[in-house]
C-alpha cells in the first residue's frame, strides 16, 4: 500500500516538476512517510493533533511542502482540520495522500 501510495505521488507532475530527479523524489516520500511513522507514536496507523504536529516539524526539516511554512505560521490545528478529510479527530496515511495529490494541483 505504500508502495503504491508512492507511485500515486509521483504521478501528480506538481510535485513531480519541483525536481527533476525521480529517485531524490521517491527519497523524499519515503522520508515523508518514515516521518509519519516516526509520528505515530502510539503505533496505530492514524495521527492524532498531537502526533501531527510532530509530523509537520520533522517534514519541515526536510523542507516538504508546506510544512515549513504552516510550522513558522504555527497552523498546525487549521492543517489538521484540513487534512483530516472525514474529521473524525486523525489523520490516516491516506487522507494525507489525498491532499497532498489535490493540493498539488490546486497549488499550480
Ligand atoms: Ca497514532
Ligand atoms: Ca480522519
Amino acid at each position: 500500500m505504500l508502495a503504491g501510495s508512492i507511485l500515486a505521488l509521483m504521478s501528480f507532475g506538481a510535485i513531480a516538476s519541483e525536481s527533476d530527479d525521480r529517485e531524490a523524489l521517491l527519497k523524499t516520500l519515503r522520508q515523508v512517510h518514515a516521518n509519519y511513522q516516526a509520528a505515530d507514536e502510539d503505533g496505530d496507523g492514524n495521527l492524532t493533533m498531537l502526533q501531527f504536529r510532530a509530523f509537520i516539524d520533522a517534514n519541515a526539516e526536510i523542507d516538504f511542502a508546506r510544512a515549513r511554512q504552516v510550522k513558522r505560521m504555527r497552523a498546525y490545528r487549521p492543517a489538521f482540520l484540513a487534512v483530516d478529510l472525514n474529521s473524525d479527530g486523525s489523520l490516516s496515511w491516506q487522507e494525507y495522500v489525498t491532499v497532498l495529490r489535490s493540493g498539488a494541483n490546486a497549488a499550480r
